[in-house]
């Protein structure tokens, strides 16, 4: 059945051709030689997940997470210490990464645009492709249009479905998958690596996960595991935000927020939820023996909440314990499927011949400040893991803890492939850390602009600057409230010190370096709020 919604976005290959994109053509690969042993073009495969925090990673923290595979990128590569993203939301970071430009240059500045992605744009992908590379993509693509720059591709439509999803394909059809979709997503991939591409070319393919968002549903193998742990509550789990009346204003605390029925599956006809509609439609979606094994799960756990008649704190608490065990579960299935692809390539040799990044189109709160989701400038959500598995050549190992953001990861693989960095991109190549410099010139401040208000979870507008050390940040909009962090003494951000006595001078300075980069940037929200 072909979706009409999607069929009309499907860009005829002649416009994509006439996109007016630089073409280097196939020699520039022949450049990329830089720390190739095997001198050949280097790959990339290019793994992205959805709302994986860093703290849920065992190779950024111990905690909670088991995390082997993910850890394996990190133990044969270099782990990101100060990665950030531009926006902290889907479709906007997708934009960022996709363009190597802020939101308000690549014009995709939130998700609930009524306007797509505009995908006549130049994007690292076309660039590869035209510089020679078999380019593919799959999985969740959130940018309204459709994928352009890319021989093959397949991606779920909107936010996807965990279960028997919906694919849309490249006629512009939708085809149902029975199965689960990380998996489904892997071989996808796997299989695309394996038969559909051309083996004499360098190829960049972007594995683009859906896990592991909201509404944490795991694959029924999992379903069993971390139900012996009890988590630790984060220390600021019962935030009072006060001095921060943005963060006061938010909606998506775990205790008022966090829907018992859509999020937790405390499931049962007649309880009542605003997305209980939503939730059912979900598991419409398995078929009889997923169903049951879900049902045969959680129905005990309604059974137990609804006799424990729960409320106030304990009520909370309950809640947060069954947020991290069902997002743990997720995670699981990511992990072991990211295992499957470095499996893969290391059997059919390629390993050495491939960059394996993986990252996250944000981080995520889970419990900070009370809070699921993300949005806020501040670290949980500023934050994105980066890990890259290094080719063979490479030999710098550890961590890097340069400040890096999402734009940076198109002119990096350019810069991977020999394939010039447009000067419009605004992002810097990462090569020359994976190669062990220490550039002296790198940035000193990080800029972030986050634009979707009115919206749900009620994040309200905002930008800032962070030199690490500290953060400023301006919410406005129907709001203009500055804020001020001292990041080494408040890591938790719990003390809004803007406008106290003493801090003057840093606040000067921060003013300066966000001036700085809103020109650099060309941000036009300095005419609005003009800095002197
Ligand atoms: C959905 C979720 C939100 C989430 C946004 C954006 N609600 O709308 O909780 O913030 O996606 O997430 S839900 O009821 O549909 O689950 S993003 O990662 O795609 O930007
Ligand atoms: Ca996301």
């Amino acid at each position: 059945m072909i979706n009409k919604s999607y069929a009309k976005w499907v860009v005829p290959s002649a416009a994509l051709l006439a996109a007016g994109i630089g073409v280097y053509g196939l020699s520039s690969c022949q450049k990329a030689k830089a720390g190739n042993a095997a001198d050949k073009p280097l790959n990339i495969v290019y793994i992205m997940t959805d709302d994986h925090t860093a703290q849920m990673m065992s190779c950024y923290d111990t905690r909670y997470a088991h995390t082997p595979n993910l850890d394996r990128i990190a133990r044969d590569g270099v782990r990101f210490t100060n990665s950030f993203v531009a926006n902290s939301l889907s479709g906007p970071s997708r934009a960022c990464m996709l363009t190597g430009k802020h939101s308000h240059t690549n014009g995709f500045t939130d998700n609930t645009l009524c306007e797509e992605f505009d995908n006549t744009q130049p994007t690292f992908p076309k660039y590869l492709q035209k510089a020679g590379y078999q380019t593919a993509a799959f999985g969740k693509w959130h940018l309204h249009s459709l994928p352009t720059g890319f021989d093959r591709w397949e991606v779920v439509p909107d936010q996807g479905d965990y279960y028997n999803p919906d694919f849309i394909v490249e006629s512009g059809d939708t085809v149902q998958v029975h199965g689960y979709l990380t998996d489904i997503i892997t071989d996808k991939s796997l299989n695309w690596l394996e038969n559909e591409r051309d083996k004499e070319k360098p190829f960049c393919l972007l594995i683009h996960h859906k896990a592991i968002h909201r509404n944490w549903m795991p694959d029924t193998a999992h379903l069993a595991l971390y139900e012996d742990k009890t988590f630790p509550l984060p220390s600021n789990f019962y935030d009072d935000y006060e001095g921060r009346p943005a963060a006061a204003a938010q909606e998506m605390s775990i205790d008022k927020d966090m829907d018992l029925l859509y999020d937790l599956k405390i499931y049962s006809p007649d309880r009542d939820s605003r997305l209980k509609e939503r939730y059912e439609s979900y598991v419409n979606r398995m078929d009889p023996e997923q169903r049951a094994a879900w049902d045969a799960f959680y129905t005990p756990i309604v059974e137990e909440f609804d006799s424990l008649k729960l409320t106030g704190k304990a009520l909370a608490e309950w809640k947060y314990q069954r947020y991290m065990r069902d997002y743990l579960k997720v995670v699981k299935s990511l992990d072991d499927n990211v295992g499957r692809v470095l499996d893969y390539l290391e059997k059919n040799d390629l390993l050495d011949n491939t960059l394996v990044v993986y990252t996250s189109d944000q981080g995520f709160y889970m419990g900070e400040h009370g809070w699921f989701d993300k949005r806020f400038m501040y670290e949980e959500s500023f934050h994105t893991p980066l890990i890259m598995r290094l080719p063979a050549g490479f030999d710098r190992r550890g961590d890097i803890e340069e400040m890096v953001q999402n734009i940076d990861y198109a002119p990096t693989f350019l810069d991977i492939a020999g394939v010039e960095i447009p000067k419009d991109i605004q992002g810097v190549s990462l090569l020359p850390l994976l190669k062990g410099e220490h550039p002296d010139d790198w940035r000193d401040a990080l800029y972030y602009h986050f634009h979707e208000y009115p919206a749900e979870h009620a994040v309200k507008r905002h930008y800032g600057v962070s030199d690490l050390k500290h953060k400023l940040i301006h919410f406005y909009n129907d709001i203009d409230e500055w804020e001020l962090y001292d990041l080494t003494a408040d890591p938790n951000e719990m003390h809004n010190i803007y406008g106290k006595p003493g801090t003057e001078e840093v606040t000067a300075d921060m003013m300066q370096k966000l001036k700085k980069l809103q020109e650099q940037y060309d941000d036009p929200v300095r005419h609005q709020f003009p800095i002197k």
